[in-house]
């Protein structure tokens, strides 16, 4: 069937745009697992809603696990190896995470990837995350790999100037996108979450990104 050519060379794969590869439903058969292991980090580390280095408190509740997790507060945005609510060491990064994020880093053409830093971001109905870059890692060489559980949302793929108009693009529980290349430095959002009840959780969205940020 020629439709099947909007996709890549296997079934639910789709290039976004060069550099941003979608797989979907890669995470469907781990994510049980995968939430129980949420569960565990933010029972170590809970979600909390940082503070912008302009005074917003952002929308959308986060914690980490691995060496490093990402905070934003009045100093600015940054990885650093503890939780600023505890001063303890962020939890270890479980080893289904760890496994996920290599097997779809390779599946998107990038093999030996070794994430230091997965961000935690927890989104409930209304909650949406306005369009910036990630520029706090070091080597932007490395592929950011993220994980979509629970309600479904749309997500805002722009270009490298805030002011080009962002697509949108649904991503679902199971979902992963490995962004890398040219799309690394891309503008991205979250429009705010639809209502909705998601069978393992509930009124939730929640998205794991997966980097090598020192
Ligand atoms: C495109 N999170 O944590 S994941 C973030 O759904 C973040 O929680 C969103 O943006 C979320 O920084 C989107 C998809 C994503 C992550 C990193 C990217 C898309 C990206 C980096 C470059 C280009
Ligand atoms: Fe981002």
């Amino acid at each position: 069937m020629m439709n099947l050519d909007l996709f890549g060379d296997e079934a639910g794969t789709q290039d976004l745009a060069p550099g941003a590869r979608l797989l979907r439903g890669f995470a469907l058969d781990a994510a049980p697992a995968l939430l129980d292991d949420v569960a565990a980090v933010q029972a170590q580390a809970p979600l909390r809603r940082m503070v912008t280095p302009g005074g917003l408190t952002m929308n959308v509740a986060m914690t980490n696990c691995g060496g490093l997790g990402w905070v934003s507060d009045a100093r600015g945005y940054r990885y650093q190896a503890t939780d600023p609510l505890s001063g303890e060491h962020w939890p270890a990064l479980p080893g289904t995470f760890a496994a996920l994020a290599h097997d779809a880093a390779e599946a998107a053409g990038y093999t030996g990837f070794a994430p230091d830093a997965c961000l935690v971001n927890r989104y409930e109905p209304g909650t949406k995350l306005s369009l910036h870059q990630d520029r706090d890692e070091q080597d932007y060489g490395q592929p950011i790999v993220s994980v979509s559980l629970g309600l479904p949302a749309v997500f805002q793929f722009g270009g490298l100037k805030r002011s080009d108009r962002p697509a949108r693009v649904p991503l679902v529980h199971g979902d992963v996108v490995v962004w890398g290349g040219p799309a690394r430095l891309r503008f991205h959002g979250v429009l705010p979450l639809a209502e909705g009840t998601h069978p393992l959780l509930g009124r939730q969205r929640i998205n794991l990104t997966f980097r090598k940020a020192g």
